[in-house]
C-alpha cells in the first residue's frame, strides 16, 4: 500500500531548488526540537494524514488510564465523549478508567475498535493519596499484562476536556507535555532530602503531571521509580511540592522524554490562549474545588 505523498517537504530539505509553494511545514516561533534532539509537537509541525498511515500498517493499541476517585466521577461523562471525538480518532484505544463508584461511570457510546474498562479502586480521604498510588495503579495495570492489550498508553487527568486532535503526532518511547505555566513558576521540588530534587539551574521544561505517556516498557518504569522515591520519601517523612507531578519532573530530568508535547496538549480553560498555541487540543476544565475534593 502507498503512503500519501508529501514529497514537497522533502523537496524542500533536500533541494534548495524546489518550488516553495505546497505542503511546507514547520514553526519559526517556537522550538521545535529539544538540545536532545527529541521533537517538541506543535500545530503546523507535522502531517497528520502521513502520519496515521504510518502507525495505522503498524495496527497499533492505545490504552488510556483515566482515574476518578470520589466526587471527580462527574467529570468523566465529558472527558470520555471527547475522547470519543478527538483521542486517536480511527485506532484501537481501550480506556481504562479507575474509580471507586463504578456505578457512576457513565454508559458513553464507544467507536468500533474502542472499549472501556471500569477497574475498582479504594477511596481515600486524604488527597495526596489519591494523587500518590496513581502511579503504583498504573504500574500494575501493565504488569497484569496489558502487554497483550496494548503497544502505548498515556495517563491523563480526568478533570479535563478535548477540543481537538490528540493522535499519532504524540506517540514516542517516552513522552512528556510542557505545562503551559510560564518557566519562571516551575515548582520543582527543592529539598535536597526529596528524591524527587532538581538542582536550581537545572529541568529542562516543567512537564504536567496530568498527562504523559509512551510506551508502557517507559511508562512502566516511569511509574514505578516514581512511585517506589514517593513511598521512601514518604518512610523518611518527606512529601515532594507537588507529590507525583515533582516525581516525574525529577524521573523527566534523568530520563530525557523521546518526545514533547507543546502546552496544545494540556492547557488550562481558565487560562487565555498564548500566541504560539494556534490549537488548544485537551484542557482542564473550570472546577469548583470546594464542591468536588474531600475535607482534609
Ligand atoms: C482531590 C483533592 C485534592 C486533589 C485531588 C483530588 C482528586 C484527584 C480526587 O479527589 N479524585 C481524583 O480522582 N483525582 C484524580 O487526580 C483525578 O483524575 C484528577 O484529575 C487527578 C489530579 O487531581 P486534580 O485534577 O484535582 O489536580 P490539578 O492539579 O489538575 O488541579
Ligand atoms: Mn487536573
Amino acid at each position: 500500500s502507498q503512503l500519501p505523498g508529501d514529497s514537497m517537504w522533502f523537496g524542500l530539505t533536500l533541494v534548495s531548488s524546489a518550488p516553495t509553494s505546497g505542503s511546507k511545514r514547520g514553526r519559526t516561533d517556537v522550538v521545535m526540537v529539544t538540545p536532545w534532539l527529541a521533537p517538541v509537537v506543535w500545530e503546523g509541525t507535522f502531517n497528520p494524514n502521513l502520519l496515521d498511515s504510518i502507525y495505522k500498517l503498524k495496527n497499533i493499541r492505545i490504552a488510556a488510564t483515566v482515574f476518578a476517585v470520589g466526587k471527580y466521577t462527574i467529570f468523566l461523562k465529558n472527558f470520555l465523549e471527547t475522547a470519543e471525538q478527538h483521542f486517536f480518532v480511527g485506532f484501537q484505544v481501550h480506556v481504562y478508567v479507575f474509580t471507586d463508584r463504578p456505578l457512576d461511570v457513565p454508559q458513553v457510546k464507544m467507536s468500533a475498535g474502542r472499549q472501556l474498562t471500569v477497574r475498582s479502586v479504594p477511596n481515600s480521604q486524604r488527597w495526596q493519596e489519591i494523587s500518590a498510588r496513581r502511579m503504583e495503579l498504573i504500574q500494575k495495570l501493565i504488569e497484569d499484562n496489558l502487554h497483550s492489550y496494548a503497544d502505548y498508553i498515556f495517563c491523563l487527568d480526568v478533570d479535563s476536556q478535548f477540543h481537538g486532535r490528540w493522535g499519532t503526532e504524540s506517540l514516542g518511547g517516552l513522552v512528556g507535555v510542557i505545562h503551559p505555566d510560564d518557566r519562571s513558576r516551575f515548582p520543582y521540588e527543592r529539598r535536597p532530602e526529596s528524591r524527587a530534587y532538581v538542582a536550581p539551574g537545572e529541568g529542562d521544561f516543567y512537564y504536567c503531571g496530568g498527562a504523559f505517556g509512551g510506551t508502557l516498557e517507559e511508562v512502566h518504569l516511569l511509574t514505578k521509580t516514581c512511585h517506589t522515591n514517593f513511598i521512601d520519601d514518604a518512610k523518611e517523612g518527606i512529601e515532594a511540592a507537588w507529590q507525583e507531578e515533582s516525581h516525574l519532573n525529577r524521573y523527566m530530568w534523568i530520563n530525557k522524554p523521546s518526545k514533547v508535547l507543546s502546552p496544545e496538549y494540556l492547557w488550562q480553560d481558565f487560562k487565555p490562549r498564548n500566541p504560539e498555541v494556534h490549537l488548544v487540543r485537551f484542557s482542564g476544565v473550570i472546577k469548583n474545588y470546594a464542591a468536588i475534593r474531600p475535607n482534609v
